[in-house]
């Protein structure tokens, strides 16, 4: 038996530094290592079953060939080397007929490793070829929005909270997405600060609260306009902090704040007077409240609206000088290594850029050149995409080739021409920097790769050969690659020295200093295009009656486990919940089947009856695949068009209704 430390790869804001216990060449258990502060000795609910997902017997053994319609996933094993050649042969034809750009190729999030996902990246822009704008379908509204207000920075440490006197959880289930941060928030309770949960599911989180606050789905900007007019009011801004740190907020207090009293801003949230007052009240007198900002606010039309305006309340207040204060979105734009040394090896600066939550449009209009080849890693946008059916329409293509990387036959890779088994991180060694926390860290490999599957990297290296490219990082080992990463890096990240890494186990790059500010004037920005504002959502024609609510599964991460048959019974058959008033006006009952639709399509799922919602939303936890479910995907529900700001995702922007199946 042999203990080997390495570092969770999901996509997940704690990067978790495990302890996995090896025997026989299999992964027999894996803990949170107590070495690391954050991770404090154990993993969550799904990663301390990954022993499940690397030995499952759903993972693809070999590399495949399609042999049925697009779609059917019906494929024939083929040979590693055939795969290759194929794909090659394929892509050169398209480069001497086209250009590279009747390619596109890209890696997403579900390995967070900088060299398993960067480097893959790197391959196609040292290749020429079209451009994916990965994220637009996460979090790429949510970080305009910060950065229009703080820049492109990352917010308060989480290892800061123990010292907060006030925890907002806005927009965020810390049961679920970060269960780490929820220690240290349960930690500052301990030591007597109060934690107020702001969501219109009444989460596991908001459950545990010490107050819970359902506010109405896509108001958020509005609560942050009357909490600023409430604070004015009562004489609680910090006006030394205002005047020497922040800009534009004598333009916020004259020209909009006026309009968002207590009566208005209560009539918009579904929240009542007496609760904007409270939460205001104790907002104002906190010394050093701490809000940790989730994405689920982003995902309407006017989301980043909604997020920059809550990014703004701790400028009012002073919070963002305060060590234990300020506000919390992602991490990962503080750590200025070189990433371009992955990345962008090579290649020209621009060339076309298709936009993630778009690709299915792309790849049925674009033209000159058109997009004939398609290779995807970790990524399954045929679930996670909004408007599930264009995007499934487009994979169809049968002028299409595509090719699929995937340690599982994912619902995307039965489309695929030719799928490819990849490791999961457990077979991978790589490098990783959080985006959650300060913790950056080496992960080692812990077993052999399963069955004949390919790292990303290995593939990448191999692809990079074979196509002609020369750029040194497509042969290199990753400890080699990781001294490129620091080689020109700045900030804290620079002091470390990569040769020392690999061994190191994890390390910060954390301060006590206050919030940073990357903007264009250096200080927190109240007004930088436009003012703040709250807006109904264009997206409501009132032909629907219930809005859509997407959360995340708490044991599930979109597709990614669902090759674990465990943590499938423990999510349970795909669902949506319905306020008991709702249910009742349709006749529906609690463990029925029913049929949400609207004009974007339809899908079955089971009926849970809750108080979790309240009336006129109807929840759907997580991203299932359709052989879970009655029928069908919440995506396919949910139009491909953007928020307001960084063309991102607007899952919720989504109305329908819901009968009996
Ligand atoms: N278990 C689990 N963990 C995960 C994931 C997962 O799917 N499952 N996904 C991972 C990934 S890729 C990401 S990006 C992160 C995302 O993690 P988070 O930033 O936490 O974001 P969301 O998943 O968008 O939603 C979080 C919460 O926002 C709430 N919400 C929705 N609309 C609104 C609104 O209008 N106002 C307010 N105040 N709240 C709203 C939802 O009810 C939900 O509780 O989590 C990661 N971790
Ligand atoms: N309705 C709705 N839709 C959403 C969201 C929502 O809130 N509501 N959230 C959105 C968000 S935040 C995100 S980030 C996206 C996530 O969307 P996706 O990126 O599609 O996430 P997954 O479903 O986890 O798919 C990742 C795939 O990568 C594979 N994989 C895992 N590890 C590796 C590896 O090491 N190498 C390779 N090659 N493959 C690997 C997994 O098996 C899986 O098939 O979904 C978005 N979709
Ligand atoms: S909490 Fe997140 S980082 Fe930690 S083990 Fe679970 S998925 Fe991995
Ligand atoms: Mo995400």
């Amino acid at each position: 038996m042999q203990t080997i430390r390495t570092v969770c790869a999901h996509d997940c804001p704690d990067m978790c530094s495990l302890l996995v216990q090896v025997d026989n060449g299999r992964v027999v258990r894996i803990q949170g290592d107590p070495d690391h502060p954050l991770t404090a000795g154990f993993a969550c609910g799904k990663v301390n079953r990954d022993m499940e997902l690397v030995h499952s017997p759903e993972r693809l053994t070999t590399p495949l060939r399609r042999t049925g319609p697009k779609g059917s996933g019906t494929f024939a094993p083929i040979a590693w080397g055939d795969a290759l050649d194929e794909i090659t042969a394929r892509w050169k034809a398209i480069i001497d007929k086209d250009g590279p750009m009747g390619i596109l190729g890209y890696a997403y999030s579900a390995h967070q490793g900088l060299m398993n996902r960067g480097l893959m990246n790197g391959l196609f822009h040292a290749l020429g070829t079209s451009r994916l704008w990965g994220g637009t379908v996460c979090d790429s509204c949510a970080e305009a929005a910060w950065d229009s207000v703080v820049g492109p920075v990352g917010g308060a440490d989480p290892e800061s909270i123990v010292e907060s006197d006030l925890v907002v959880c806005w927009g965020s289930d810390l049961h679920a997405t970060a269960v780490h941060l929820w220690a240290k928030v349960e930690e500052a309770r301990a030591r007597g600060a109060q934690l107020i949960v702001i969501d219109p599911r009444r989460t596991r989180a908001a459950k545990a609260a010490d107050w819970y606050l359902p506010i109405r789905i896509g108001t958020d900007s509005a609560l942050a306009l009357g909490v600023m007019h409430i604070l004015v009011r009562d004489g609680k801004t910090d006006e030394a902090y205002i005047t020497s740190h922040t800009t534009g907020f004598d333009r916020v207090r004259a020209e909009v704040l006026p309009r968002f009293t207590p009566a208005y801003t209560a009539e918009i949230t579904g929240l009542t007077e007496s609760d904007v007052e409270r939460f205001a009240a104790m907002y104002g007198s906190a010394k050093k409240s701490f809000i940790r900002i989730g994405f689920g606010m982003s995902r309407f039309t006017y989301g980043g609206n909604n997020l920059r305006t809550v990014t703004m309340l701790p400028g009012v207040t002073g919070a963002y000088g305060r060590y234990g204060g300020g506000a919390l979105l992602a991490t990962a734009a503080s750590f200025d290594l070189n990433y371009n040394a992955v990345r962008k090896p090579s290649g020209p600066v621009a060339t076309r850029t298709i936009n993630h939550l778009k690709l299915g449009e792309a790849l049925l209009t674009l033209n000159d050149p058109p997009i004939c080849a398609l290779f995807i890693a970790a990524n399954n946008p045929a679930v996670t995409n909004p408007d599930t059916t264009k995007m499934r329409a487009a994979l169809a293509r049968d002028d299409l080739f595509t090719v699929v990387h995937d340690p599982f036959l994912s619902v995307t890779a039965k489309y695929a021409d030719i799928v490819l088994p990849a490791t999961t991180y457990l077979e991978t060694e790589d490098f990783y920097r959080s985006y959650g926390t300060y913790y950056m860290q080496y992960g080692n490999k812990v077993i052999e790769p399963r069955g004949q599957a390919w790292s990303n990297i290995r593939l990448t290296q191999e692809l990079a050969k074979r196509m002609g490219l020369t750029d040194p990082v497509f042969s290199m080992s990753q400890p080699d690659i990781l001294k490129e990463m620091f080689r020109g890096a700045k900030g804290t990240a620079a002091e470390y020295d990569p040769a020392t890494l690999p061994t190191q186990g994890p390390v910060s790059i954390g301060h006590r200093n206050g919030q940073e500010f990357r903007t264009p004037s250096g200080k927190m920005e109240f007004a930088s295009d436009t003012l703040p504002y709250w807006q109904p959502d264009p997206a409501d024609t009132k032909q629907y009656p219930l809005q859509l609510l997407t959360a995340p599964g708490y044991f599930q991460s979109h597709t990614a486990f669902s090759g674990v048959g465990f943590l499938r019974r423990r999510e349970g058959a795909p669902y949506a919940v319905l306020h008991p008033d709702d249910a009742a006006v349709r006749g529906l009952t609690d463990g029925q089947k029913v049929r949400l639709h609207n004009d974007c399509g339809e899908i079955g799922l089971i009926l849970h009856v809750r108080d979790e919602v309240q009336p006129g939303v109807i929840l759907v936890p997580g991203q299932r695949p359709d052989n879970e479910a009655v029928t069908g995907t919440v995506n396919m529900l949910c139009a491909d068009t953007y928020t307001d700001m960084g063309e991102g995702a607007t899952y919720q922007s989504t109305w329908l209704e819901v009968r009996a199946w």
